[in-house]
């Protein structure tokens, strides 16, 4: 009974897992990072390479001190001002969950960097309905593993009886 219980518990805690493995996770940029690029088209060439999906996270990575990083409003992203941002760091690395589908809009607010191509502007989608959703993949693993829990038992008791064996 007590094996049973602790085999459902780790069931359940590898569904997390699995569950989690979905979201995947982006460093802005790639080996560029999040800094000033060369080209002002940088960062939307590097989007356009991607698929966002809502639950993904963002990581900017930067040198702190010498960039930030601000999700603002598109009026904002379009004009490089920083006046009332959604959310800003200063340090870095900095992890963002995109938690809410549609575009999402990042710039530094440092000097001219943002003029100069330090933004970011990405489309977020819905997850796609063919992902199965974790609870419903709990059954499976379990029932397939269950079949050899009685020859788990078995097993184990042989040990147990060895150990008293020796013991005795
Ligand atoms: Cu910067």
């Amino acid at each position: 009974m007590e094996l049973g219980g602790g085999f459902v518990l780790c069931v359940v805690l590898l569904a997390a897992v699995v569950g989690r493995a979905n979201a995947a996770i982006y460093n802005v940029g790639d080996n560029l990072g999040w800094n000033v690029p060369s080209s002002v088209d940088e960062y939307s060439s590097w989007a356009s390479r991607h698929v966002f999906t809502r639950g993904d996270v963002l990581t900017f990575n930067f040198e702190t001190e010498k960039h930030d990083v601000a999700e603002v409003r598109k009026e904002e992203y379009d004009e490089c001002s920083s006046n009332d941002p959604i959310e800003k760091s200063n340090s870095a690395p900095w992890n963002t969950t995109l938690n809410s589908t549609g575009e999402h809009y990042y710039i530094c607010t440092v000097g001219s960097d943002c003029s100069s191509g330090q933004k970011l502007a990405i489309n977020v989608a819905a997850p796609s309905p063919t992902t199965p959703p974790s609870p419903p993949m709990l059954p499976t693993p379990r029932l397939g593993n269950s079949a050899t829990l009685p020859t788990l038992s078995a097993t184990l008791a042989v040990l147990v009886s060895v150990a008293f064996a020796v013991i005795m």
